[in-house]
Formats: structure tokens, C-alpha cells, sequence
């Protein structure tokens, strides 16, 4: 199967740490949505990263759906997700902070870079802003509460998840969301980028 789309968007990077923890063989293409659109169209016309190109043609995209798809790819019979349903509860709350952390994140990034100074609307901004901070204070709330797994091994999809937000909103947005003011958030990314998985697949 093959992997489109730059390893600087964290869904696609969540994606491709995922298979390989998983150990599916995978491709990558790093093709830009932006400086490549005409080559990304070719691939999907939705230009959406991350796509999939299965190994049939078929040609997925978002990385939720993508990871659901890939989990039954698994010759190890590992899986990212836990089984009971306590345990797949909190995974997919903590996924789900931590995809609206990177939902916002990108929000105020194309606002920065994409949209004219003068056609910026600051009430938008702040709350997106506000989104974002609500995001991470619920994830070191979580945090505080249930520590996530952090070795090769051990890490689950939420642990990706959020890893990998927190990763591309330090990068960033760094003068938005503080990391002094999120330390277990902080110490826990620090400790998951040391991970072959993530320092084999890095941001930029
Ligand atoms: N919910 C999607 C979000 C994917 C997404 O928004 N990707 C961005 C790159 S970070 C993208 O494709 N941007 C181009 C566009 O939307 O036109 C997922 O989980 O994959």
C-alpha cells in the first residue's frame, strides 16, 4: 500500500507511525497538497492528505478511516486499539481531544499562512484559540489522571494521537499553546519522539 501526503501534516504522520508499530509494509509518498496539487489530484482528486492507495487501487482518505482499514491489515495480530471496552472508551476520548487539537491547530495554521493579513477575522481566531487550549487542558487533565503507555510496544493509538498533535502544535504554535503550561503533555511527547517509530517518521 502506499502513504501520499507530507509527514508535516500530523494525520498523516499518525498514519504512518501506526503502521509501522503495526509492522504493514507501506510506501511513502510525500506529496504536498499545496506545492504538489496538480500531482496529489492525479492520485486523488479530493487532494486529501493522508490518502491510502491500497494495494487493490482502491483509494482511501482521513486517517481515522484509514487506521480503522489498516488495523485489519495486522499479520502480528497487534492492534493500536484497545480491546475492552472501558480501556477503548478512554482511547477514543483521548483520540478525539487530540484530532479536535489538531482540527484547530491547522485552522489557525491556514489562517496564518493562506488567508491575507487584512481578511483575518480575530473573533474567529480567538475562538479557535480557545478550542485549541480547551483541547490540551482536557488531554493534561486525562493525563493527570491515567498515564499513557510510552514504549515501542506498549503505546496505543491515543498515545500516537496525541504524541503526534502535540508534536505539530509545538512546531507550530508555539506562542499559542505554551508547553510550560501542559508539563505532563510536554514530558509525555518528549518521551514518545524518542521512539523508533516516531523519530524514523519526523515532522518536517
Ligand atoms: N479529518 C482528516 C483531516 C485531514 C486534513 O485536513 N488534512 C490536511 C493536511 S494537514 C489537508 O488535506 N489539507 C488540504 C485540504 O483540506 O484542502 C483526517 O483525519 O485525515
Amino acid at each position: 500500500m502506499q502513504l501520499i501526503g507530507m509527514l508535516d501534516s500530523p494525520y498523516v504522520r499518525r498514519v504512518a507511525i501506526s503502521l509501522r508499530l503495526l509492522g504493514v509494509p507501506f510506501e511513502h509518498h510525500a506529496v504536498s497538497v499545496f506545492r504538489t496539487f496538480e500531482q496529489f489530484r492525479q492520485i486523488n482528486p479530493v487532494v486529501k492528505a493522508p490518502t491510502l492507495v491500497c494495494d487493490d487501487g482502491a483509494v482511501l482518505m482521513d486517517s481515522t478511516l484509514i487506521l480503522d482499514y489498516v488495523e485489519t491489515c495486522v499479520a502480528s495480530g497487534r492492534s493500536l486499539m484497545p480491546g475492552g471496552r472501558a480501556e477503548r472508551q478512554h482511547a477514543l476520548r483521548l483520540i478525539g481531544l487530540a484530532l479536535a487539537a489538531c482540527e484547530k491547530s491547522v485552522q489557525i495554521v491556514y489562517e496564518r499562512q493562506l488567508r491575507p493579513a487584512e481578511k483575518r477575522h480575530q473573533p474567529w481566531l480567538e475562538r479557535v484559540e480557545g478550542q485549541l487550549l480547551a483541547a490540551y487542558g482536557e488531554l493534561e487533565r486525562e493525563l493527570a489522571r491515567t498515564p499513557l503507555a510510552v514504549s515501542e510496544e506498549g503505546i496505543d493509538q491515543a498515545g500516537v494521537t496525541t504524541a503526534v498533535a502535540w508534536g505539530f502544535t509545538q512546531l507550530m504554535l508555539a506562542d499559542v499553546v505554551k508547553a510550560a503550561d501542559f508539563p505532563l503533555l510536554q514530558a509525555f511527547s518528549a518521551q514518545a519522539e524518542q521512539l523508533p517509530a516516531f523519530v524514523a517518521l519526523p515532522p518536517a
